[in-house]
């Protein structure tokens, strides 16, 4: 039986893929090259220092490790600066009324990031009071596609993992979830979250009953 639904932020919550990606893309290029969107969707689920080695990676670039953690921190401050302007208007559509109704019922829900600003962005959106556990890259030691941020989520809210819904916008978060257990719903593209139990191209249009009737 489902108990509680567990939420990625980045993709899913808010786009604040969107800020990542122009962040890491502004250092790429002060660092004199350039990347994809293609391969921005390998970054999404994905912690800030493995993003930067990915990214080095495209650039062939190799720098010594006090300059990544310079252009991590300074990447940081472009992407905070993006996430101080937000407003509850960048919640994406369908959340907020999902949320209400998750509560009314009765459901948990939680937070499963590999961010380390989500209670940040979370606070900007005037959400966080939704939340009855928030997991995010400030408690996690492994990053997705590596199932802790979920398991630790699923142990709070004393739940085992097929009594709780992941909701993921990432390749990685999709395989976290079912490597852990998790049903898993992908929200985006079939293209890229195929393995999904279920894939939604938003949270408009749908209800609780039916996510949970189309995953069982
Ligand atoms: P930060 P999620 C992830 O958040 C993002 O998808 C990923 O692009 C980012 O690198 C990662 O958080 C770390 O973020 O640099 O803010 O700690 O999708 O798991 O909510
Ligand atoms: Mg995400």
């Amino acid at each position: 039986m489902i108990k509680a639904f567990i939420f990625d932020l980045d993709g899913v919550i808010v786009d604040t893929a969107k800020y990542h990606f122009q962040a890491w893309r502004r250092m790429a290029n002060e660092l004199g090259f350039d990347f994809s969107e293609k391969e921005n969707e390998q970054l999404k689920g994905v912690s800030r220092m493995d993003s930067m080695n990915l990214i080095l990676g495209w650039g062939g670039l190799e720098l010594s490790e006090k300059d990544k953690v310079k252009w991590a921190s300074q990447k940081n401050d472009w992407y905070v600066e993006a996430v101080d302007n937000m407003t509850p208007k960048e919640i994406l559509p369908g959340v907020l009324p999902l949320l209400k109704d998750l509560r009314k019922k009765g459901y948990k829900i939680g937070l499963g990031s590999s961010s380390k600003n989500a209670v940040r962005a979370l606070r900007k959106v005037r959400i966080l009071s939704y939340f009855n556990t928030i997991i995010d890259g400030t408690k996690t030691t492994r990053s997705k596609p590596d199932p802790q941020v979920f398991q630790m989520g699923a142990k709070r809210l004393r739940l085992t993992p097929k009594e709780c819904i992941v909701f993921e916008d990432a390749q990685s978060g999709v395989e976290a979830a079912l490597t852990g257990g998790f049903y898993a719903v992908g929200i985006g593209d079939p293209k890229h979250l195929g393995k999904a139990h279920l894939v939604l191209s938003s949270f408009e249009n749908t209800t609780i009953e039916a996510i949970i009737e189309s995953i069982s």
